[in-house]
């Protein structure tokens, strides 16, 4: 009888064991620590909202010495702007050129650059004046675009993301950007934080957070229910546009046509 009660718990134990391999065989992410397919999701908490150009087409956003930088897309309607975070007011504006639909914008040193969608063109201007210092030229479409100190890095509306001579604007390489589910397409507007490159995905409420020497996701950011039904969400586009503050830590993020624009603190899943 004692045998048979051993065989018993012998067969207990083999049972429990083979169930825990068949969980995180077939789970995805099982919940072991270190499990690098686990890919986090964030969300948020509003720390601080302001005024936002209603008329902005927001194809770019970058936060420099206690301002926002703007650059805005749509025929006709382009431009590149200085604008007070507190106010929304508009402090200096260049227009673009009727042919041009304006896309991302960075700053890097003393000047401001700025892609433009279809025509394969990209403008440099001196950061204070607004100049034109010199075009440049680039084979994709342009996105969004923003730098690491050494590279400009770009999108162009798939997966990859070029990576640029910020003197010559030559092309030095690439990044493919792909989570568990094989490629992330239409990476957007994109801001270079700690490290990794935040990248708006178009027409989602999405911000895919990529570690920039292997071009995996490293984090979901979900940034739904930022406006509500009060800010006539009906008028407005999609979720573009992130900035952030390197001396205060703060991260901002808006949207095409948003008449707001949010101080957001991201929330860890842990
Ligand atoms: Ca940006």
């Amino acid at each position: 009888m004692k045998r048979l009660f051993r065989a018993f718990i012998v067969v207990l134990f083999a049972l429990a064991g083979a169930g825990l391999v068949f969980c995180c065989l077939s789970l995805k992410g099982c919940l072991i620590p270190g499990n690098s397919d686990v890919i986090p999701i964030y969300s948020y908490s509003i720390v601080n909202t302001y005024p936002h150009d209603p008329d902005a087409f927001t194809q770019g956003l970058v936060f420099e010495d206690g301002v926002l930088y703007e650059g805005t897309g749509l025929y006709r309607q382009s431009t590149l702007r200085r604008v007070e975070l507190e106010t929304g007011a508009i402090l200096q504006i260049r227009e673009l050129p009727d042919q041009f639909f304006g896309e991302g914008i960075t700053i890097y040193g003393n000047k401001i650059i700025q892609l433009t969608w279809r025509s394969n063109v990209g403008f440099v201007y001196d950061k204070s004046s607004f100049e034109l210092l010199e075009e440049f030229n680039y084979s994709t479409e342009g996105w969004g675009i923003t730098h690491d100190g050494e590279y400009l890095i770009m999108s162009d509306g798939t997966s990859t993301l070029h990576l640029l001579d910020p003197q010559t604007f030559e092309k030095t390489g690439q990044l493919e950007v792909f989570d568990n589910d094989g490629p992330v397409t239409r990476l957007n507007e994109l801001e270079y934080i700690q490290g990794e490159i935040y990248a708006n995905v178009w027409q989602t409420d999405q911000i895919a957070r990529i570690a920039p020497d292997t071009g995996r996701v490293i984090g979901w950011v979900e940034l739904g229910g930022l406006l509500t039904a009060e800010d006539g969400s009906e008028l407005v586009d999609v979720l573009n546009g992130i900035a952030y503050d390197t001396e205060a830590d703060r991260l901002f993020v808006t949207g095409k046509l948003w008449p707001k624009l949010f101080e957001i603190e991201l929330i860890s899943p842990d």
